[in-house]
This record gives C-alpha cells, sequence and structure tokens, in this order.
C-alpha cells in the first residue's frame, strides 16, 4: 500500500501492527502540529476498526448526554456509554500521534460523537473551545465563568490548561467539503483566548483550512485554535469521534470530571 502523507510536514512513519492502523502511516510531526494548530492524517483507521467503532455507536442508547433534532447528533459522555471506545486510547497509532505532542500518560476527559444527517443537520459559527468538564464547582483564581451542561460543572480554565489539551478526532464517514467538514483558522491557537470580535478579525484576515477527511482519517486540533463547521449539503452521516486528551491532572482541588486512561 502506498504511503500518505499527512496533510502538513515531517511525517513520522510507522510500520503496520495488528492493532488496525494502515500499514506505512505517516505521522505529523509535533512541530508541526504545535505550528499549525492541526493536522489531518488521512490514513489512519482501517476498515476493520471503522466497522468496529460504528457498531460501538450504534450500541449507545438514548438518554441523558445525547441530543436529538429528530436524529441523533450528539451523544456525550461516550466514553462512559461506548467502552469499546476507549480502545483508541491503547492503539499504537493514537499513542505514536498523541504522546510527542501531550507528553507521556495522556488521557482523554471528553468523548463526544458529532454526527450530521439530512434530519439532523447543524453548523458552529467560528469560535474556540474553551470549556472543560470538572467533578465539582471549586472557586480558584483563573477559572471561570462557570456553566452546567447536562447536569456537569464546565468552567473556562486559564489558557495554559487549554494550551495543555488536544482534541483528536476519528471519522467514520467520508467528510468531504458539502459533508459538514470542520473548517480551521491555520496558527490561531497561537494567540491565546480571544473575544469574540477578535475572533472576527482573525478570521476575516487568515484563509481557512477546510478539513475534508475519508473515513478512517484522524484530524487532531488544539483547542483554542478558532474552528467552524458548516451544515452538510449532502444527505449522508458524517460520524466523527471527538476525543479530549490531556497529559496532566488539574490544579487541586480541581478535578477532571471523566478521566480515561489507556491501559497500561
Ligand atoms: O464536529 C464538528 O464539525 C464541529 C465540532 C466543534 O465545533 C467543536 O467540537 O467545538
Amino acid at each position: 500500500m502506498v504511503a500518505m502523507r499527512a496533510s502538513i510536514g515531517c511525517p513520522v512513519v510507522l510500520a503496520a501492527d495488528a492493532a488496525g492502523a494502515s500499514p506505512e502511516v505517516q505521522l505529523p510531526g509535533a512541530r508541526d502540529v504545535n505550528a499549525d494548530g492541526f493536522a489531518i492524517l488521512p490514513d489512519g483507521l482501517d476498515e476493520s476498526w471503522i466497522a468496529r467503532l460504528r457498531t460501538a455507536i450504534d450500541s449507545v442508547e438514548s438518554g441523558t448526554g445525547v441530543r436529538r433534532r429528530r436524529d441523533v447528533y450528539a451523544i456525550r459522555g461516550l466514553l462512559r456509554r461506548a467502552p469499546g471506545i476507549r480502545e483508541l486510547l491503547n492503539l499504537p497509532l493514537v499513542r505514536s500521534l498523541v504522546e510527542p505532542i501531550l507528553g507521556p500518560g495522556f488521557f482523554a476527559v471528553s468523548g463526544t460523537l458529532f454526527d450530521k444527517t439530512p434530519r439532523a443537520n447543524w453548523k458552529v459559527a467560528w469560535h474556540q473551545d474553551l470549556s472543560i468538564a470538572v467533578r465539582a464547582r471549586v472557586e480558584m483564581p483563573g477559572f471561570g465563568p462557570w456553566s452546567t451542561k447536562a447536569g456537569v460543572p464546565h468552567v473556562q480554565p486559564p489558557v495554559s490548561v487549554l494550551e495543555g489539551m488536544l482534541a483528536v478526532r476519528f471519522h467514520l464517514d467520508d467528510c468531504g467539503e458539502d459533508n459538514g467538514a470542520l473548517r480551521v483558522i491555520p496558527g490561531s491557537h497561537r494567540l491565546g483566548r480571544l473575544s469574540a470580535e477578535r475572533i472576527r478579525e482573525v478570521v476575516d484576515a487568515t484563509a481557512a483550512r477546510i478539513c475534508t477527511a475519508p473515513a478512517g482519517a484522524i484530524v487532531v486540533m488544539r483547542p483554542l485554535c478558532v474552528h467552524a463547521s458548516s451544515s452538510a449539503t449532502q444527505a449522508q452521516n458524517r460520524r466523527v469521534i471527538h476525543l479530549e486528551l490531556v497529559a496532566r491532572d488539574l490544579p487541586p482541588p480541581m478535578e477532571w470530571h471523566d478521566a480515561t486512561r489507556a491501559a497500561p
């Protein structure tokens, strides 16, 4: 199989293994992810892994955290609701991709399925991901404002916490420009937390990148990278498993709401 290059520089070649990575996958270097704020690895998971993840998602029953607009489009708490998805954290491919960026001992603090279908189509304006889910509300300098989502306390932490996070997105369907692809502003994660006005300025001043991705692709993104998502104009699913990973605990007594670790 011919290896495909990741969308940005300095690839690291990873030999095939039994755990689902395509042979000779070339990983983006940490330096490039840190420079651009995102990277696309088109040749990530193989067919058997895609099928396994689709099955894990199909088994999730509706309830709190499953948001419906006639059809499911977001399932939150995914690692708890579909435990099979935790296996992603043990994949050598994922470790090889994430460890150079976050360091060893990374763990997931959030897992969400985002889907777009003809009956559950949606879009998101340009924004940064600024909130984290925590175990309990604790007043600490630098943390705030607070909100509650599905009964879980959320807070905006200091920028230093957000800079230590990485979103890893596993595509379960082909996602072209017409299928609600993520759009990102390269390099914008290096500007810190931005006001709505600054986001508009940055978007006006910088060419956006559309993260088209085939099924099996893995997209990594720094949460501070300004991003948006358009509605799909194609009548097919756009399932993405979106995990947020970190390698550090929060300053005590603040604690992550959910910390799912890879098996040792
Ligand atoms: O999946 C998408 O297209 C958008 C996700 C998003 O905007 C987010 O995670 O903040």
